[in-house]
């Protein structure tokens, strides 16, 4: 397959970029490298030491005698350069990773806001633009957020994507009928991915694009088979306040003795995915297409879920490290349930790759290996979502 993987720098699009050459894909990456200019705005690094992109992809391309391809534009703001690629290379998939994915980035201030919805809204039009003016048949593999259904007790298996309702038709008979599962995002980097969807619905219907959208949990873990080849293949491996995300903060936190930093009571409920099966879960994504006039494939990409508070005790008892309950700082339920519908992945030979089983050699591997690069000035999330969510001054 000639594939082109949108964002494929990043902490999701490295490795599968890797994974789906290593299976003889015909592989492009398109970057910009905007994370990595992140990370000098925030005056913060990956924890492991991560390669220049040239670097990684020579060594990739020279250890494997595969022929992965680099290009260096903005998905947002480039239009003729990404049509260009369109009509050039005549992809039949394309994986869109190329977003600004941090919460509490999202919600710092108004720069974030605005940054986050001008960034991810044109990368996501720009590509199905693009594809419908180039007349190609591209199959789009999105990577959204579990977020999207929100994250309140709502005493329902969380379907994938789409949900029965019945209601009164104008006669006061009862319809049936299937809509999308209703959207309640937490924060503007979510309620960007619920305008994703909506793109995908319109393009779907109106130019009959084929998408595949991905509601994908929390990510966990760092390496994977092919990013372990070789030290200037190592993945990014974020733990700071603003894009570490929960599990791989708490394992750093615990390689380095710091309090474990739950927010709040810790009674949020969250869905996991290793970064492995994110990998394997894409592959199955693309071998596994909508058929021309099919409706917009959701797939809940999570295998496991977990309450913040168990995670800290899991996590403490493990490694002899305490916890510390912090204020709050984003808008979000003290505590909610979370039942959710992942057949579709399961029913394709997904294997799942379980908390249990993964989590020592994680923090020995990783967090321990490279604690030393850790700023423990960073630890501590400086986004609030309201003035009220800010600590009180002494
Ligand atoms: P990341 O920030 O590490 O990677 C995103 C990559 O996209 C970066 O390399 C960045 O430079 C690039 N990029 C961003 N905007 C771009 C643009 N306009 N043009 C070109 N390149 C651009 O994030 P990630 O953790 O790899 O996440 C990838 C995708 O997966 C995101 O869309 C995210 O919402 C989704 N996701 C991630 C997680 C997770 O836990 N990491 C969970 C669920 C969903
Ligand atoms: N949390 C803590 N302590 C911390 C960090 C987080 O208690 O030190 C809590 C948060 O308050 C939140 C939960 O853990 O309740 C999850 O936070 P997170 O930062 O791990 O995840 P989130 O902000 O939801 O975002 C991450 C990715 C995003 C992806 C999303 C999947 O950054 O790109 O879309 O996970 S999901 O959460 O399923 O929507």
């Amino acid at each position: 397959m000639r594939i082109i993987i949108f964002g494929g720098d990043g902490f999701c699009g490295w490795p599968t970029s890797l994974y789906l050459s290593k299976m003889g894909h015909e592989v492009i990456i398109v970057d910009n490298l905007s994370r990595r200019k992140i990370d000098l705005e925030l005056e913060c690094n990956s924890l492991t030491p991560i390669q220049s992109i040239g670097k990684r992809v020579s060594k990739w391309n020279e250890l494997t005698k595969n022929n992965i391809k680099f290009i260096n534009f903005d998905v947002a703001k480039n239009y003729s350069q990404l049509l260009n690629l369109f009509h050039s290379f005549k992809p039949d998939s394309i994986i869109h990773f190329a977003e600004q994915r941090s919460a509490p980035y999202s919600m710092k201030g108004s720069k974030g806001k605005r940054y986050t919805i001008d960034n991810n809204l044109n990368a996501t039009n720009n590509l199905l633009s693009a594809i419908v003016e180039s007349k190609q048949d591209v199959h789009v593999v999105h990577l959204g957020s579990m977020g999207v259904y929100g994250y309140s007790s709502v005493g329902l298996k969380i379907p994938e994507g789409y949900i029965n309702v019945k209601v009164k038709d104008y006669n006061n008979k009862d319809i049936e009928t299937e809509i999308p599962y209703p959207p309640r995002p937490g924060s503007i980097y979510h309620l960007t991915k619920t305008q994703d969807s909506l793109m995908f619905a319109f393009y779907n219907e109106n130019d009959g694009i084929r998408v595949t959208d991905l509601h994908q949990g929390i990510v966990w873990g760092t390496q994977t088979n092919e990013t372990s080849i070789h030290d200037d293949l190592i993945n990014r491996f974020d733990y700071d306040g603003d894009y570490g995300t929960v599990l791989n903060r708490f394992l750093m936190q615990a390689a380095i003795g710091h309090p474990l930093t739950v927010h709040g009571t810790g009674g949020q409920t969250r869905a996991f995915i290793h970064i492995k099966d994110m990998v394997k879960c894409i592959e199955i994504a693309l071998l596994n297409p909508p058929k021309k006039n099919d409706k917009v494939l959701v797939f809940n990409q999570m295998t496991e879920t977990h309450n913040i508070n168990d995670l800290a005790n899991k996590i403490s008892n493990l490694m002899g490290v305490s916890i510390s309950y912090l204020k709050n700082p984003r808008n979000e339920a003290n505590a909610n349930d979370l039942i959710v519908e992942n057949e579709c992945f399961l029913n394709l030979g997904l294997n799942p790759i379980t908390l249990d089983n993964g989590l020592l050699s994680e923090v020995r591997n990783i967090a321990k290996k490279y604690c030393n690069n850790c700023d423990e000035s960073k630890i501590l999330s400086q986004s609030f979502w309201t003035e009220a969510n800010k600590p009180k001054k002494n």
